[in-house]
């Protein structure tokens, strides 16, 4: 009778087993799938490369118009905006070397005492004075200068908007949206689908902070990259970081995107090299010549003063010359770099970029890897 019960409850427990395991073998099976079908790809560069910009365009192209941004996010977009306008203006009132016209002075320092946070609301009263103040000659003057000091890229767009941002029922635009300056502290995510070769795939796309104390956080997200995708800000050849005021900005980026080449974890991902902010630059060589910064542009065979096409041909030969310690090319037979030109605030754009890169990169790496 107990040998009975015992052969009973061995078998009860057989089975229970036998079960969980099935489970866990199912649930495997399923993470293996996923992992299968997902393709990570990893945003790098230095701050202000543009990549939190890059991801918002994922957003904004992989998701349906009323799905883009929920409410909550849109009220923290119209703060940040609010933020950037402050600041922009406070820096630019600031650093101006010219006096302000008499009857300007009091109402500028009602400006320079405004707090980002709690004064956002006052924007809408001074509105008048802000588009006086902004298109006066002082105030230009400052924003010609403006590499000196750091004012944001996006501050021209936002003073130019100021009616419609200071008004009490804005709700930010998906253009609006991609101007805003937030410098990206942690690691984030973003998940979505593409459809290649017929079949849908996952993508985990990884935007991290670009300035240096950020830098140090980058290994953790280094682990089974498909996809490097270096974002550098190709207008910046005139600037200084900001964490370094004795440091090139372009130069640093070579310098970040040739440590990264070297490093073992990239061996089997395929790199992507977007020279971004190509829009900037345009405007900018006009003003400014590369050659002043990098002697080395003169002797380059494509040289042409003054010129967008021959300026943007030498930064991206800077990138695709890069050497090891001893000597050897770091791209070339054994790895190949895809470069692309970008204007990361230009929805139209990006698409016909992402869509190369799908097209190229990301069918090959369905070829090799996922099959
Ligand atoms: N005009 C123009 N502005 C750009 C472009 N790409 C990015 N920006 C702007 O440049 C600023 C910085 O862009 P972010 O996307 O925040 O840069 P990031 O690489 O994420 O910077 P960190 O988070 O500090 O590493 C934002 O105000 C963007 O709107 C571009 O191609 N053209
Ligand atoms: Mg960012």
């Amino acid at each position: 009778m107990f040998a009975k019960v015992w052969r009973a409850m061995i078998r009860k427990e057989l089975n229970e087993l036998r079960q969980r395991n099935e489970k866990i073998e199912r649930e495997l099976k399923k993470d293996e799938q996923i992992l299968h079908n997902t393709i990570k790809i990893l945003l790098l560069g230095c701050g202000e490369a543009g990549k939190s910009t890059f991801i918002k365009q994922m957003k904004i192209i992989h998701s349906s118009a009323e799905d883009t941004w929920s409410k909550e996010q849109l009220e923290n977009f119209r703060d940040q905006i609010r933020r950037n306008v402050i600041c922009s203006l406070q820096l630019l009132l600031r650093n101006k070397t010219r006096d302000l016209p008499i009857g300007f002075e009091n109402n500028a320092r009602k400006l320079e005492d405004l707090d980002e946070d709690r004064d956002q609301d006052k924007l809408h009263q001074h509105r008048v004075f802000i588009k006086e103040i902004w298109q006066h000659q002082a105030l230009q003057e400052t924003f010609r200068r403006r590499k000196d000091f750091h004012l944001p890229d996006s501050a021209a767009y936002f003073l130019q908007n100021i009616d419609r941002i200071s008004g009490q029922d804005f709700v930010p635009t998906n253009q609006d949206i991609l101007n805003i300056r937030v410098m990206t502290t942690d690691i984030h995510k973003y998940e979505f689908q593409v459809k290649l070769r017929g079949n849908i795939k996952n993508i985990t796309m990884v935007d991290v902070g670009g300035q240096r104390s950020e830098q140090r956080k980058w290994l953790h997200c280094f682990d089974d990259v498909q996809l490097l995708i270096f974002l550098c800000a190709s207008n910046e050849f005139d600037q200084k970081l900001l964490e370094d005021s004795a440091k090139n900005r372009l130069e640093e980026s070579i310098e970040v995107f040739t440590k990264l080449m070297k490093h073992p974890w990239f061996k089997k991902s395929s790199i992507a090299l977007f020279l971004n902010k190509k829009d900037l630059l345009q405007e900018k060589v006009k003003y400014s010549q590369l050659e002043d910064f990098f002697p080395g542009f003169r002797e380059f065979k494509n040289y042409k003063p003054y010129d967008y096409d021959s300026a943007i041909s030498y930064i991206q030969h800077l990138f695709m010359t890069i050497e090891d310690e001893q000597g050897k090319p770091l791209i070339g037979t054994e790895r190949s770099v895809y470069s692309h030109h970008t204007c990361a605030t230009d929805t139209d754009n990006i698409k016909t970029v992402f869509q190369q890169v799908k097209s190229s990169i990301l069918e090959k790496i369905i070829r090799i890897h996922l099959l």
